[in-house]
């Protein structure tokens, strides 16, 4: 192969430099070139709703940031009572978890399905352009891995999930294979005016519709492996009601010790992912100070919203400052789904109360008598 670099050195060696370079290299050889050359980083995954550390401005040009994820089927308690789903994960967690970049960087993944798992999987990038959103070249079945590169050209957070052909695709999706990609402006996140914004925390919270089969009786039943729930699942889905609508992968997942946590006055940034079905995020007690519904940074953010809407195979981003503490329900405001399907999570705000703001003026007590 002739590549960029050896044009310029043989054209320049030859005094003839931009003469014969055009004809002597293709596009894809130039930037097969080029990529060579950059900075390559290597992050470490960490599960949601935790993001692993990066900067919201990029510090340095284009790079190629390397990622690995390991393909985990494995069974997934999904509420208090027990219930058992045959879950399908990327690197163990549901959601799977989130990859950031800057614009115009390469995302690098190795995807390895290890020879325990039991079916092929691959796959398929909302942020990335061309081959299934690279779902046609990662396919691969158990005892497998491959490596992808694509450039992030667009700003925003975009849902990646599992996309093996035909049925395969809504079940290993709903049986827990999405995930999300974060694309960062290089100058970081802006306001409608261009101003900076930035976040003191970031969390990740995916949203997932599961379909576990009954039996007779109306309890859930339990399955030995995922081929084995496949059938009764199917019929399931195509009712289309969920059993469980949750966050995090479980009812209650984000409650309790593990709520997510933040202080008054900071700014947390929450991502919210739903790789299947529709939703609608909503604080109850706040609000979404500046969001991206549609998850795309090159767009204003709308401002003081009370629910946002995120489209079924889609991911959006809302900032919110907390301005007073407690315990605020972050839910999917069909508030059936929220408190019977289990999409409701916590955050624990800590700091002081602004009666500015909400004051009980009087008490709870008998009715007054005049
Ligand atoms: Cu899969």
């Amino acid at each position: 192969m002739f590549t960029r670099r050896q044009a310029l050195l043989g054209a320049a060696a030859a005094g003839v430099l931009g003469a014969t370079l055009p004809r002597m290299a293709s596009a894809a050889q130039v930037a097969e070139a080029d990529i060579a050359g950059l900075p390559r980083e290597k992050v470490a995954l960490v599960a949601p709703p935790f993001v692993h550390a990066h900067e919201q401005v990029a510090s340095g040009g284009p790079k190629v940031v390397e990622f690995t994820m390991h393909v985990l089927e494995k069974p997934v308690v999904i509420d208090g009572d027990g219930t058992v789903m045959q879950g399908m994960t990327f690197n163990g967690s549901i959601p799977g978890p989130m990859m950031v970049v800057h614009q115009d960087d390469y995302l690098e993944l190795t995807l390895v399905n290890p020879a325990t798992n039991s079916m092929p999987h691959n796959i398929d990038f909302h942020a990335s352009t061309g081959g299934l959103g690279g779902g046609a070249l990662t396919l691969i079945n158990p005892g497998e891995q491959v490596k992808l590169r694509f450039r992030a050209t667009r700003a925003g957070v975009f849902v990646y999930h599992c996309a093996p052909g035909g049925p395969m695709i809504p079940w290993h999706v709903v049986s827990g294979m999405s995930g999300t990609v974060m694309v960062l402006p290089r100058d970081g996140l802006k306001d409608e005016n261009g101003r900076p914004l930035r976040y003191d925390r970031i969390y990740y919270i995916g949203e997932n519709d599961f379909y576990v089969p009954r039996d007779k009786d109306g309890n859930f039943k339990k399955y030995e492996t995922p081929g084995d729930s496949y059938a009764d699942t199917v019929e399931v889905m195509r009712g289309l009601i969920p059993t469980h609508v949750v966050f995090n992968g479980a009812k209650d997942a984000l409650t309790g010790d593990n709520a997510m946590k933040a202080k008054v006055g900071e700014t947390v940034l929450i991502v919210h992912s739903q790789a299947n079905r529709d939703t609608r995020p909503h604080i109850i007690g706040g609000h979404g100070d500046y969001v991206w519904e549609q998850g795309k940074f090159a767009n204003p953010p709308a401002k003081d919203l009370e629910t946002w809407f995120v489209r079924g195979g889609s991911a959006g981003a809302a900032l919110y400052t907390f301005r007073q503490p407690g315990i605020y329900a972050y839910v999917n405001h069909n508030l059936i789904e929220a408190v019977e399907l289990g999409a409701t999570a916590h955050f624990v705000v800590e700091g002081g109360w602004n009666d500015n703001l909400m004051k009980q003026v009087v008490a709870p007590g008998p009715i007054a008598t005049y």
